[in-house]
């Protein structure tokens, strides 16, 4: 008396699980979580921020960083589709860039700042 109920049930579930085997987008929706603007974050729990990612609908623009956990920014970065092309940084700690790195062409080019002008770096080969 039972059985047609156990074979519907039977029928039932094994169609659920043909459609999540087969569509599980349609089960479980995909996040539509798209990263935008300036998301914060304290990465060393001191309280002040240390690290700042700039979105523009889910792609990475720029980024910068407190390393030195002084409560300034001291490395910086900016991304083209996903790679950073303009790496900056002050490596004094003396709120001045003092060292930059750009990606042309995909070759890195290097200056480092000498008497308050950025000279290149040739890099032995
Ligand atoms: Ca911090
Ligand atoms: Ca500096």
């Amino acid at each position: 008396m039972q059985k047609p109920v156990l074979a519907l049930l039977l029928v039932l579930t094994l169609g659920a699980i043909a459609i999540v085997w087969a569509r599980p987008d349609l089960v479980v929706p995909k996040i539509a979580l798209v990263k935008n603007g300036e998301i914060a974050y304290d990465f060393n729990g001191d309280g002040r921020i240390d690290h700042v990612e700039v979105w523009q609908s889910g792609v990475l623009m720029t980024l910068r960083q407190d390393t030195s956990g002084d409560g300034r920014f001291d490395a910086f970065a900016q991304y083209l589709d996903g790679q950073p092309v303009v790496l900056e940084y002050d490596l004094d700690h003396d709120g001045v860039i003092d060292y930059r790195s750009q990606f042309v062409d995909g070759k890195e080019r290097i200056e480092v700042l000498e008497d308050n002008a950025f000279v290149p770096v040739r890099k032995k080969e």
